[in-house]
């Protein structure tokens, strides 16, 4: 059974992790996986999720299994966060997922379920679980142009170009917002046009929402699902509260499917529930229950609100202070695109060489792409980054 089975390459990102706590120097910097960290250095437990968390605990131990679905309260809550009220809620189906992970990955076998043949675009580049994930699945993956190096935004002709050159049926996997990983997201007049071609061709826009609220709002995050959902067409929705609640560990994720009328949707939900049914049974109850007490409690929400728009003003202050040192630090060079991205990542411009040279010489770890965590920068560690990263410049 095993004999013959390879060695499977570890995960570049995680990897990158076990490096860092190998690493015996003092100064090192972890900028290479996607976690917000306080300006202590710390991955933050929000006031919301504390309180939230009391009264789950004093009120619903025993723990029983949940539906395969996941908590009725939780899955209204993730609808109202996701489509507000411009659809109505019958038409879609919501399951609660293992973190947006699961979602996603459920999402991959309902793809496949009902059309083995469909190709999947992402962009080029993405995240990296992405491509593994509907490869995985069954599903044949490819990219649209996304990023261009030369001009340091967004290539939305060649995107619109390739959507244009897909087939009908095709499913596109959209970064709601904070392009992961290079921190460009399409301006609301760009969105719209991506729209209209994924409605003129047929093609099925999948959002992936793993930093809503990180941009610029949640409100203003949610933008471009709105944008989708008013159009009619069938549209998936991967949520992630991993960053938004700084629930990493909880696993708490959502998959939403806008449907034709709310027969279909009952008929989604079904099938949705076999995948379920037969990868994991039912999903944990511990952190949906947080989350939906938070969105379900206008006090515990308002703080929610407060707290992740804290997160968010901090990390834009480290773009500000990051491209402020290294303008003094390296006189001449063009660094406004660290205050022009958005979210947790940067893509810096930086080779993979000097990236090398960023974690062998100076101890900070960033991804071979190019791609640092803003997110974990702080006051303390802020110069050491300055002085390495205008040292490889
Ligand atoms: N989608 C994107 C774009 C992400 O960056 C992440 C990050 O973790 C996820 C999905 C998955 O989120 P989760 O940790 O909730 O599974
Ligand atoms: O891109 C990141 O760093 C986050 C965290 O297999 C992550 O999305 C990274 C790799 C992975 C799971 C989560």
């Amino acid at each position: 059974l095993l004999t013959d089975l390879p060695l499977a390459p570890r995960d570049p990102i995680i990897g990158l992790t076990e490096a860092f706590v190998a690493d015996p120097r003092e100064t090192k910097v972890n900028l290479g996986v996607g976690v917000y960290t306080d300006e202590n250095g710390r991955v933050p437990l929000l006031r919301c999720v504390e309180q939230a968390d009391e009264r789950v605990v004093d009120g619903t131990r025993p723990w029983s299994y949940l539906p395969i679905d996941g908590l009725p309260a939780y899955r209204s809550a993730v609808a109202g966060l996701v489509f507000g009220d411009e659809l109505a809620h019958e038409r879609v189906a919501v399951v609660q997922g293992v973190g947006g992970t699961g979602g996603l990955k459920i999402a991959a076998d309902l793809v496949h379920q009902t059309t083995p043949d469909a190709r999947v675009l992402i962009s080029d580049p993405s995240w990296e679980n992405h491509r593994a994930i509907f490869t995985r699945a069954g599903l044949t993956v490819d990219s649209y142009p996304y990023y261009d190096s030369q001009t340091r935004s967004v290539d939305v002709d060649g995107m619109l170009d390739a959507l244009r050159a897909a087939e009908a049926g095709t499913v596109v996997v959209l970064h709601a917002c904070c392009h992961n990983p290079t921190g460009y997201d399409l301006t609301p007049q760009q969105w719209e046009q991506v729209r209209d071609v994924v409605v003129e061709r047929g093609l099925v826009p999948l959002l992936d929402m793993a930093y809503q609220g990180f941009a610029h709002g949640i409100e203003e995050d949610g933008a471009a699902v709105r944008l989708f959902a008013r159009t009619g067409v069938a549209m998936l929705v991967a949520t992630s509260f991993s960053k938004s609640f700084s629930l990493y560990g909880e696993r708490v994720g959502a998959l939403s499917v806008v449907c034709a009328d709310p027969d279909e949707a009952a008929r989604v939900q079904s099938q949705l529930k076999v995948i379920i049914r037969t990868t994991y049974s039912n999903p944990p109850s511990h952190g949906a229950l947080v989350v939906s007490t938070v969105l379900g409690d206008a006090e515990l929400r308002q703080t929610w609100e407060d707290e992740l728009g804290s997160m968010r003003e901090r990390i834009r202050a480290m773009r500000t202070r990051l491209r402020d040192g290294l303008a003094a630090a390296i006189p001449g060079a063009d660094v406004e695109h660290f205050v022009v991205q958005n979210g947790m990542f940067s893509y810096t411009g930086l080779s993979a060489e000097q990236m090398r040279a960023l974690r062998e010489e100076h101890g900070v770890y960033g991804l071979d792409s190019g791609r640092i965590c803003v997110a974990a920068l702080d006051e303390r560690n802020l110069p050491t980054v300055i002085e390495a990263v205008a040292a490889v410049w």
